[in-house]
């Protein structure tokens, strides 16, 4: 069973509106490579793990569980920088044109493309279990051959793909909610690779310097180095109340051999504050009418 803290993993970084951006970082969401499948990927392992070595079914299990935190982390990224995208008229492409307050999910009046309507018109300026060019999300995408070191082999090549696209994506948009977003999902993802990569070596599998893949230096992006520079791709932690194995396997050299050490960490990520997200009239979201919401207001003093 799970328990649940109202806090996102990381903190997400305020700046303007940007659709195109938020269509990109769906990919990182709902893409095959995207944080959607690395969740249920893990989960489904974990489910069905059989036999007594449970060392790595705690290792695979504490990387589904943060995988949860972080399709909330780039599902709230998503909807902030959709949030009032229509009347945003700061930048070139933003905001809707004089008369039609959502004409923005046509594509505007400026560069247009990029978009993807459904966030306007399916949704209320959120999230969508799609990727960055409208399909939606499959169970398909989910690898569980139910042999272990296949399954690990196959999680590093997932969490190494979602690096190499998220570092794409860095590229495509100096948007610093996106950025921050990215830049810590590219960590995190090179935490992930480290504790497939250890599992594997306590298999028998040297790696020699095949790892990190891509394997380039990341602090080139400064909101990556400032995570790196904190040891953030050296730790995991292991998500259980109840105690768990992870440790046994996930320390000592890190298996880029670069000389780092890797850890299980004891104690969760802190956490940063959720805000709540302002009300869309011209989405009709969320559409309570000043009864309603009276209503509303008293339940909640109720339950104090
Ligand atoms: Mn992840």
């Amino acid at each position: 069973m799970y328990f649940h803290v109202q806090k996102l993993i990381n903190e997400i970084v305020p700046d303007e509106p940007d659709p195109q951006a938020a269509n990109a970082l769906q990919e990182g969401l709902g893409g095959q490579f995207g944080e959607m499948r690395t969740m249920m990927q893990y989960l489904f392992q974990s489910f069905n793990f059989r036999g007594p070595a449970k060392q790595y079914k705690d290792l695979i299990h504490a990387v589904a569980v943060e995988e949860i935190s972080h399709v909330e982390l780039i599902a709230t990224t998503i909807s902030r920088l959709l949030d009032g995208a229509p009347k945003y008229r700061g930048n070139e492409m933003g905001g809707g044109g004089d008369g039609t307050p959502l004409e923005v999910a046509l594509g505007g009046s400026g560069k247009g493309g990029g978009l993807n309507i459904h966030h306007f018109l399916v949704g209320a300026q959120g999230a969508l279990p799609v990727d960055a060019a409208g399909n939606p999300w499959s169970g398909s995408y989910v690898y569980n051959s139910g042999n272990l070191t296949l399954d690990l082999i196959y999680n590093l090549m997932l969490e190494a793909t979602g690096r190499l696209q998220k570092c794409r994506l860095y590229e495509m948009t100096d948007n610093k909610t996106a950025r921050a977003t990215i830049s810590y999902l590219i960590v995190r993802d090179h935490a992930h690779e480290q504790v497939f990569a250890k599992a594997l070596q306590s298999l028998g599998v040297d790696w020699g310097k095949t790892l990190p893949i891509p394997n380039f230096d990341a602090t080139k992006f400064p909101e990556v180095k400032k995570l790196m520079d904190k040891g953030l791709h050296n730790e995991q932690h292991h998500w259980r109340l109840d105690g768990s194995l992870l440790g046994a396997i996930f320390q000592g050299p890190s298996p880029t051999n670069n000389g780092e050490t890797v850890s299980t960490t004891e104690q969760p990520p802190e956490g940063a504050p959720m805000t709540d997200a302002p009300e869309r009239p011209e989405e009709f979201s969320p559409g309570l009418s000043p009864e309603l919401m009276e209503l509303a207001q008293h339940i909640a003093k109720l339950s104090k």
